[in-house]
């Protein structure tokens, strides 16, 4: 019996698509809850397995060779766990072709661009503070997430997932694209998409992937004191802000 890989996780969409495909491929895994709302993602120990102090990272105890491996960016960790089970990322140089653009696609684009639109809908400070500039934050967020979708309903035009067959990519790009209805998209406009999240939704091991650590993530209450740490910790983040968070985590 192999040693579980070590899954450094918070239940956010990012971590989700690691939790659903250490699930979907019957890898043992062990959670290692990581507290972004509490600034553990600064802590030295795990800035050495994840330098861009973000979740999720894993740790593979058989890693190549046998020797222990840590992998950041959820992207990178799908394909390695892809090759490693060789499983849900096919082994012929097109079908991988694919598989990587739709990862990449969602990584340099979904990711970041709802990223962005979650931040200014959820945590932008008022609007009365600044309404031109949040305004066109939202505006040009929302016009990206909006744009992507589009993209997502052609590429279902005949396809049930983006790269034929359910593949790490579905993995990484449904946990955003599920929640896109939070954001004010009106999934209507969206029908391919709306049914790709429903059959994805069913799978058995998405479930249980989107179920992993759901009791952690308790929003804490707007204005009350640990709301104001969590905003602490993850915005405002500097190069230097993090080297003191590290400094301070170490003593
Ligand atoms: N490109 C990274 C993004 C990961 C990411 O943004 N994770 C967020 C949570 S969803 C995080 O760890 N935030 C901590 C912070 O902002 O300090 C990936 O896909 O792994």
């Amino acid at each position: 019996m192999s040693n579980p890989i070590e899954l450094y996780y918070w239940p956010t969409p990012n971590g989700w698509k690691i939790s659903i495909a250490l699930e979907e491929m019957g890898l043992p895994y062990e959670l290692k809850a990581v507290n972004i709302g509490k600034g553990e993602q600064f802590t030295p120990e795990f800035l050495r397995i994840s330098p861009n102090n973000r979740m999720p990272a894993i740790v593979d105890p058989q890693g190549p060779d046998g020797a222990a491996i840590s992998v950041f960016e959820s992207g990178a960790i799908l394909q390695y766990l892809g090759r490693k089970t060789g499983k849900f990322y096919p082994k012929d140089e097109r079908g991988r072709v694919v598989v990587d653009e739709w990862v990449m696609w969602q990584m340099g684009g979904v990711g970041p661009m709802f990223g962005q639109a979650s931040h200014f809908r959820n945590y932008a400070p008022s609007l009365v503070d600044d309404p031109i500039k949040i305004e066109y934050g939202q505006t040009r967020y929302n016009n990206e997430v909006n744009r992507l979708l589009g993209v997502l309903e052609r590429r279902l035009e005949g396809l049930d997932y983006v790269a034929g067959a359910y593949s790490i990519a579905d993995m990484a790009i449904w946990p955003w694209v599920r929640i896109a209805a939070i954001f004010g998209q009106n999934m209507d406009e969206f029908p391919k998409a709306k049914a790709w999240i429903d059959r994805i939704a069913e799978r058995p091991a998405v479930q249980k992937g989107v179920a992993v650590g759901a009791d952690l993530r308790m929003r804490p209450e707007a204005g009350s004191k640990e709301a104001e740490e969590s905003r602490k910790a993850l915005f405002g983040q500097t190069a230097s802000s993090i080297a003191a968070a590290a400094k301070a985590a170490q003593s």
